[in-house]
């Protein structure tokens, strides 16, 4: 066991619980069955997905109001890591972690060293130019105007420059793609030139995908507003699309699901982006009213569902994108650890659920009009409790049956709080 939760822990743990767990299984098995479905390949299909955790996400978030911190916050991107490999191990779904530059700069060398000690990869990489980064010497002019779209080209230069840096520690580490997403916008009709200022952008972005290794992708993340209120330069999927294209075959479309409209069909989005081949990843989390950065799947599963139906239905064409799935949240009231843990098993829930969707009686429903018959096709999937395939993939993979219960059972918590004195104001921020 690479990370510092006790081997035997999780043996422990799940003793007195496999045997309820295989009845149940069982019984999931038979009902699947009888649909002509082979339980144990779906919990192979589930068991292979896998999703990246953020370094961000392991400490307390905030809002603008307030940052409350909880015991033992990690202090740095090391001991962010071995909170990281914590999630792995007890949740066996989330290998890959997702930097932070500057916030998790360090030695590359170490970096590395420090993941593969721990069992753990790095997925994309994530620039910052959203915020001022008064101790790097190599970005000392101010991004409160902007970025990559700033009317300063020497502000332009800058941020090419960091998210060039950004890609060299991730080619180090292993890493494969560069995510991109920048808060430059404006909050004043009148304050910015919308089209010159789009531009400026990916002029900026060209630069960076020139820039990228044979083998690298680059994810531009578009968000509809915030920080800036009146105008955003990457607001949407249209403008991500349109840099997508502009940009060409390294550049692809990164959806959050926090970073649309209010009520926006996501799943539809995800659809355009598969069919147009420009479909790169998703920072997964749940919203009630905005860019909440909530628990996926904790606010509204359907919606989740919806997503991976999209992705299913992709079939060989989603394979052939091969996106990068990340997580991308902020946890203000509950322990990081865990809601990573939650949301990784919420986020396998919904491909479990839309793998069972029967898709050759769903297409024959659509393809006949047969409304009513098509939605309780779509709805049956969703309504299949799947946990025991969840805890099955978790369970065989040498996870824990029920990871939050033996995260609590190990003290981990406790015992990283005694060792980690708090820090202020430690970085919070949230894409
Ligand atoms: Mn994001």
């Amino acid at each position: 066991m690479p990370s510092s939760i006790d081997s035997g822990l999780i043996e422990r743990h799940n003793a007195p619980l496999r045997e309820t767990l295989d009845r149940d299984y069982a019984t999931l098995g038979e009902k699947l069955d009888r649909r002509g479905v082979s339980i144990d390949a779906v919990t192979r299909q589930v068991a292979a997905f896998a999703v990246a955790v953020p370094s961000w996400g392991v400490g307390t978030g905030g809002t603008r109001f307030a940052r409350f911190p909880g015991p033992g916050e990690p202090r740095g991107i090391f001991e962010k890591l071995d909170d990281c490999a914590v999630i792995n191990d007890l949740g066996r779904a989330t290998p890959a972690v997702s930097l932070h530059i500057p916030w998790d700069k360090a030695d590359p060398a170490d970096l590395k060293a420090k993941a593969e000690a721990l069992g753990l990869a790095f997925d994309a990489m994530n620039s910052n130019t959203f915020q001022d980064h008064p101790d790097d010497p190599r970005q000392p002019l101010s991004y409160k105007f902007g970025s990559l779209s700033h009317t300063d080209a020497a502000v332009r230069r800058q941020a090419v420059e960091h998210n060039l840096e950004t890609v060299a520690i991730g080619e180090a580490i292993g890493s494969k793609a560069l995510t991109v997403w920048i808060g430059d916008g404006s909050n004043f009709a009148g304050q910015s030139d919308l089209g010159r200022a789009f531009e400026r952008y990916l002029g900026a972005m060209k630069e960076i995908t020139r820039g990228l290794p044979a083998d690298w992708r680059i994810f531009s993340e578009h968000k509809m507003y915030e920080p800036a209120f009146y105008s955003t330069v990457v607001q949407d999927w249209g403008t991500s699309y349109l840099t997508a294209v502009e940009l060409g075959d390294k550049a692809f479309c990164l959806v959050d699901l926090g970073h649309h409209a209010p009520n926006v069909n996501i799943e539809q989005i995800v659809s355009r982006l598969v069919r147009t081949g420009k479909l790169g990843g998703f920072h997964f989390n749940d919203s009630k009213y905005g860019d909440d950065d909530l628990d996926a799947g904790t606010i509204d599963p359907f919606r989740l569902f919806l997503v991976f139906n999209e992705l299913v239905e992709a079939g060989v064409r989603l394979d052939a994108l091969n996106p990068s799935y990340m997580i991308d949240q902020s946890h203000n009231v509950t322990d990081p650890i865990e809601s990573l843990i939650r949301s990784a098993n919420e986020i396998r829930r919904a491909y479990a659920q839309a793998l069972l969707v029967d898709r050759a009686a769903l297409h024959g429903h659509q393809e006949n009009n047969d409304a009513m018959m098509a939605s309780e096709t779509l709805k049956a999937g969703f309504r299949l409790d799947v946990e025991p395939i969840l805890a099955k993939a978790r369970l065989e993979a040498g996870g824990a049956i029920d990871p939050i219960a033996a995260f609590r059972a190990s003290g981990y918590r406790a015992k990283v709080a005694g060792e980690r004195p708090a820090v202020k104001g430690s970085g919070g921020g949230i894409v």
